[in-house]
C-alpha cells in the first residue's frame, strides 16, 4: 500500500489495476448537505448512475482514522445517520482525525487529495466551495481552492452558490492556475440557477474533449485540478429571484449571529434549504446525478486516451 492510513476497497483496487475508469465522490455532502434519510438515498443512486454510465463509484470518507476510497452501503449509512455529527473534514482536519481514530466527512478538498493518494483522477460533486463574501475583511477562503491549485484531480461540479463571491472565486482560480470549463456553457452555472453573470475560461461539450484537456495537463506535469462546471439540467432549475432573496436572507442571519469559520458553508447552505423548501433539495439531488453521469463518461474518455 502506497500510504499507511489509505484503504482502497476490493472493487475499486481491482478497477484501478484493470485500468476500468473509477469516480471518486465526496461525503460531506452526506454527512452535512442533506437530510437522513434522502443523504444516504442520493448517495446510492449517485454510485448506481456512475455504474451505469461505465464507470466504478468510489465514495470517499474518513472512518476510524482510515483514509477510505470505496465505502460498503453500510458505511454510507452511517456517515448519513449520524449526519453533523461526524466532524466535516477538510485538509487541516486530516492528521489528528487519523491519529485518533475518528470519522469524517470529507470535503472536495478532502476527497480530491484521498482521491489522488488512490489513484483516482475523476471526481463528481454538487458545489465546491470558494472565496466567501467579505473575504477581503474574514479571509474566509476554502481551503477547495487551494487544493483545485495543487492536487491533479478532475472536479465536476453545478459550480459555485452565489453564498459565495463568484467573481472573487473566479479571480482566486485563475491565480492558482486552475482551467474553470463550462461543460455545453459559457457562462459559470450558480449551483441552483444555470446562469451567475460570470463567464468561465473555456467551453468544452463533449466528455472527449474534457478528458483530452485534463490529459493535456497530466502529460504535461502541470501541477493542480480543473474545475467542470456543468449546469443543472433546465428543469430543475430553480427561479433566480426566490434563490438570491433565500441567499440574502441567510448571509444577513449568519452575520447577526457571528457565525465564523467552518461553520459558515454548512450555516448558509442549511438556510437556504430552510428558506426554500423542498425544492432546493430536489434540484440539488438532480444536479449531483447529472453530474455524476457527466464524471462516469468523462473518465471513461479518459482511460480510452492513455
Ligand atoms: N457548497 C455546496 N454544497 C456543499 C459544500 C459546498 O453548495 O455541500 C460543501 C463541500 O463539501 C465543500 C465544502 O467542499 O462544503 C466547503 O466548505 P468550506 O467553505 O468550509 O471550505
Ligand atoms: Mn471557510
Amino acid at each position: 500500500m502506497m500510504n499507511e492510513y489509505l484503504d482502497i476497497s476490493p472493487e475499486v483496487q481491482a478497477a484501478l489495476k484493470e485500468h476500468k475508469p473509477v469516480v471518486a465522490l465526496e461525503s460531506t455532502i452526506i454527512s452535512h448537505g442533506m437530510p437522513y434519510p434522502q443523504n444516504v438515498e442520493t448517495a446510492l443512486n449517485v454510485e448506481k448512475i456512475i455504474r451505469e454510465n461505465g464507470a466504478v463509484p468510489a465514495t470517499i470518507a474518513i472512518i476510524g482514522g482510515r483514509l477510505k476510497a470505496g465505502l460498503s452501503k453500510e458505511e454510507i449509512e452511517h456517515l448519513g445517520k449520524a449526519g453533523t455529527a461526524v466532524t466535516k473534514a477538510s485538509r487541516r482536519d486530516l492528521p489528528v482525525l487519523c491519529a485518533k481514530g475518528r470519522d469524517g466527512a470529507t470535503t472536495v478538498a478532502t476527497t480530491m487529495i484521498i482521491a489522488a493518494m488512490a489513484g483516482i483522477s475523476v471526481f463528481a460533486t454538487g458545489g465546491v466551495g470558494g472565496v466567501h463574501r467579505g473575504a477581503e475583511v474574514t479571509m474566509d477562503i476554502s481551503a477547495d481552492l487551494e487544493e483545485l491549485g495543487r492536487t491533479n484531480v478532475m472536479v465536476v461540479c453545478a459550480g459555485a452558490k452565489s453564498i459565495l463571491d463568484l467573481g472573487l472565486t473566479l479571480e482566486y482560480l485563475e491565480t492558482k492556475g486552475v482551467p474553470v470549463i463550462g461543460y455545453g456553457t459559457s457562462e459559470l452555472p450558480a449551483f441552483y440557477t444555470r446562469k451567475s453573470g460570470f463567464g468561465v475560461d473555456y467551453r468544452l461539450d463533449t466528455p472527449e474533449e474534457l478528458a483530452a484537456a485534463f490529459a493535456a495537463k497530466m502529460k504535461m506535469g502541470l501541477q493542480g485540478g480543473m474545475l467542470v462546471t456543468n449546469p443543472i439540467p433546465e428543469e430543475y432549475s430553480m427561479d433566480p429571484d426566490r434563490i438570491n432573496a433565500a441567499i440574502e436572507q441567510a448571509l444577513a442571519e449568519a452575520a447577526e449571529k457571528g457565525v465564523k469559520g467552518k461553520a459558515t458553508t454548512p450555516f448558509l447552505l442549511a438556510k437556504v434549504k430552510e428558506l426554500t423548501g423542498g425544492d432546493s433539495l430536489n434540484s440539488n439531488i438532480r444536479l449531483v446525478y447529472n453530474n455524476a453521469a457527466l464524471a462516469a463518461k468523462t473518465a471513461k474518455a479518459l482511460k480510452e486516451m492513455y
